[in-house]
């Protein structure tokens, strides 16, 4: 039996993907950057099968997302037999990473492959994004920006910078709780925030601002870019109709020391996703001796170290 296996790695996004423009087809209301990291990925398997069915990490799990997307997949690519899936996280659950960004995108890859439809990443891209926004930006490696777009053929995620940039990634495994606000909902809710317009608009300057600091390879320009448009995002979260936060008591004093190593002379910047975890910016320069200082001020807490890499490997 024909069965096609691919990678694909997450990404943490230093511009936020923070809002829809239309729900169903996930068209965000703001352009987003992002990094894939080389150390976290996800292996997805398809074989055509008797029944849409998912296998996760080992053990049947619900397909009701996975079934929607090969569905959208046969409306847009012509029918094709059901399909299983078999999917293995290798992804620290505690850091707040996200597994559906390179859930869909591997799932992606694998589909393209398993129908013999041309991979044209860009179309890819659109069809990622269906399944999570964030997918779409898993397809490629080190930096791409998911340009928003207004419509399905416009919305698609292109590579923007092919290589390293000695840029480093900490990430805090603060959490393995199950986040309390989905970020789909949590989005809509964003939406509401009196200054949610504002984000969007000077989210679509530091977009440029970012570009220029990536070919540049300015990490401080990056980190503060990365670090301030993480930090509005989370604002939009605590002022909207029904105010909530992603903060925790940890979370919080992440950002103080990171905070404070940066005025101390350290590059050091923090972003943060739909959960507590804090993913901390540096340079590959740096990142010892910031490490040793954060394992030692929060022994409670594991740090692991991730670099730029990734991409769709088969
Ligand atoms: C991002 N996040 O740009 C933002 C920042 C979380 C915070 O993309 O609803 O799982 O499936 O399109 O992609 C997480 O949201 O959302 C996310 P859906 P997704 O990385």
């Amino acid at each position: 039996m024909n069965e096609i296996t691919v990678r694909a790695h997450t990404n943490i996004a230093l511009i936020k993907y923070w809002g829809k423009a239309n729900v169903p087809l996930n068209i965000p209301t703001t352009s987003s950057l992002s990094m894939t990291l080389d150390r976290f990925y996800t292996t997805t398997s398809v074989a055509f099968a008797d029944q849409d069915q998912l296998v996760l990490n080992g053990q049947t799990a619900d397909a009701t997302r996975v079934h929607n997307f090969l569905d959208m997949l046969r409306a847009k690519h012509g029918d094709f037999p059901a399909v299983l899936v078999t999917s293995t996280n290798h992804v620290p659950t505690a850091a707040g990473l996200a597994s559906s960004a390179s859930s869909f995108a591997a799932l992606t890859g694998a589909m393209f492959r398993l129908l013999e439809l041309s991979e044209d990443l860009t179309e890819m891209s659109r069809i990622a994004r269906r399944g999570s926004g964030s997918a779409s930006r898993s397809l490629f490696g080190n930096f791409a920006v998911w340009n928003k777009g207004e419509n399905d053929a416009s919305s698609y995620t292109e590579s923007f910078y092919d290589e390293d940039i000695q840029l480093s990634m900490l990430v805090a495994e603060i959490s393995s709780a199950q986040k309390k606000m989905p970020s789909t909902r949590g989005m809509q809710l964003a939406q509401t925030a009196p200054t949610y317009r504002s984000w969007v608009e000077k989210s679509a300057r530091q977009l440029e601002e970012m570009k220029a600091a990536i070919r540049q390879a300015d990490i401080e320009k990056i980190g503060l870019l990365a670090e301030d448009n993480a930090l509005g995002m989370h604002e939009q979260n605590r002022s909207c109709a029904e105010p909530f936060d992603y903060f925790t008591e940890d979370t919080r004093r992440i950002i103080a020391f990171a905070q404070k190593c940066y005025k101390s002379g350290l590059l050091a910047f923090v972003t943060i996703d739909a959960g507590p975890n804090v993913k901390i910016i540096t340079d590959k320069a740096t990142e010892k001796i910031l490490l040793e200082k954060f394992r030692a001020n929060f022994p409670e807490i594991t740090f692991d170290v991730a670099h730029a890499g990734g991409g769709l490997e088969y």
